[in-house]
């Protein structure tokens, strides 16, 4: 068993409790009983399998890093072994715990007041309603800055107006986090952030087409067109960018795990093909070009995931920053696709086909790469901080 052996060599176990072994094992079951049978078909056919959310809200991984209303208050470590084994099926089905627990829930919990947290937290939790954020923008995601939606006060109401794009499970939410420019009644201005009942009038979120990468998932459109909410809509807690980015940091930690799950399985399908292919005679695995090939992939997997556990175990410290998160989440995602072009390799011609995950690992770490801050934001992060230099824009 190609899983096994990846998983025994370097023997992480052996760094976990047993409570972290027990999310791990629950979530590689679910990760194995309920979505590889399907993933397959779901990703050919563009299928988000919307049966499959109470049932991971069931299993206690929505929101499952939060203390309280209905949430499981796991460790860091146990969340990102639950991240890591989600994605060795799909990224999609990983990052719609991460959109709904670590953007949407956390925005609440971090955020909200506490008639925003029992409203919707414990129903979140549950997977009866589902959450979304909607930050980027359709001029671009990098420098959520320059965001155009507006917020302006009206009375006793907030009146939203703009455009969010690349918002996860927009058209399937029950309530979206949206971030605007808001001008309060003493005409201050901030970021901040708004609890948006997707069923109020000027909502609207259009799924995006067209997608070759995380096909199982549904990314949106959204407008904003004079969407009026009460007083009260508004996060209490955030005000200025740190807000958003205080959520962004909860989902970048659990991609640092989750890549390294879409890494496992291109490894593990690398290694049981090589073991079993027979080439001029031999399996593929006997030449020492592919041993060599295996050997680094396995390097890089376990390297990542150390790192993925140090970074937990520090975020479990409370001392985690977002340097160190960049770090992850830059060296996960870079590492995961190399191990799936290596693999792909390794299959020959069979590797593009669907027979194997790997192209459809390969194809949803390209939005991976993408997502919540890019492989060259992440280096810039880590230029700044080596340097003392911001090198964002020209003007910096
Ligand atoms: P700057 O404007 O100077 O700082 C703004 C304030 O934010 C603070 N801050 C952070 N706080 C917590 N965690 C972080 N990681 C933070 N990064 C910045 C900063 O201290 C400052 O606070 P304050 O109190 O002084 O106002 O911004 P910066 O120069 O620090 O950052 C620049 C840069 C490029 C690093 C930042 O803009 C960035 O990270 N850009 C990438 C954004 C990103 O990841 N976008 C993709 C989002 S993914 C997405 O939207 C999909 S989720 C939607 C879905 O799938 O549903």
């Amino acid at each position: 068993d190609s899983a096994l052996i990846v998983d025994t060599v370097f023997d992480l176990d052996a760094l976990l409790t047993e409570e972290e072994r027990g999310w791990q094992q629950k979530a590689r079951a679910f990760a194995t009983e309920r979505i590889l049978p399907v993933i397959e078909d779901d990703f050919e056919n563009k299928h988000f399998r919307r049966e499959l959310v109470a049932e991971l809200g069931a299993a206690g991984f929505l929101g499952m890093h939060l203390q309280g209303y209905g949430c499981a208050g796991a460790g860091a470590v146990a969340y990102g072994l639950v991240c890591l084994e989600l994605e060795s099926a799909d990224s999609g089905w990983r990052t719609f715990v991460s959109v709904q627990g670590s953007l949407a829930m956390s925005a609440i919990y971090k955020h909200g007041s506490e008639e925003q947290k029992q409203h919707w937290l414990p129903r979140m939790a549950t997977g009866e309603a589902i959450g979304c954020f909607g930050l980027t923008e359709p001029s671009g995601g990098s420098d959520p800055a320059a965001m155009t939606t507006t917020a302006r006060r009206d009375g006793e109401e907030w009146v939203l107006d703009g455009a969010k794009r690349w918002i996860g499970l927009a058209s399937i939410a029950d309530v979206a986090v949206i971030w605007a420019k808001a001008t309060d009644s003493d005409g201050s201005t901030a970021v901040r952030g708004f609890v948006v009942p997707t069923d109020t009038d000027g909502f609207t979120a259009t799924p995006i087409d067209g997608k070759l990468s995380m096909r199982a998932s549904i990314q949106c459109d959204v407008t904003l067109e004079g969407v009026r909410l009460p007083v009260d809509a508004v996060l209490p807690g955030a005000r200025g960018l740190s807000g958003p980015f205080s959520c962004l940091n909860e989902a970048r930690y659990g991609i640092v795990w989750g890549a390294m799950g879409a890494a496992r399985s291109c490894l593990e399908a690398a290694l049981g093909r090589a073991r079993t292919r027979e080439v001029f005679g031999e399996p593929i695995g006997a030449r020492q070009l592919v041993q060599g090939k295996l050997a680094d992939m396995f390097v890089e997997y376990e390297k990542g995931v150390l790192l993925a556990l140090h970074l937990g175990r520090l975020k479990e410290r409370g001392t985690l920053t977002p340097a160190q998160i960049s770090v992850g989440k830059l060296n996960s995602v870079r590492e995961a696709l190399h191990i799936a072009h290596e693999a792909r390799s390794i299959l020959a011609g069979d590797g593009i086909t669907s027979a194997f995950p790997v192209m459809r690992h390969m194809a949803n770490l390209e939005s991976v790469r993408t997502y919540e801050g890019t492989d060259e934001i992440h280096q810039l992060v880590l230029g700044r901080e080596l340097t003392g230099i911001a090198a964002f824009s020209s003007a910096s």
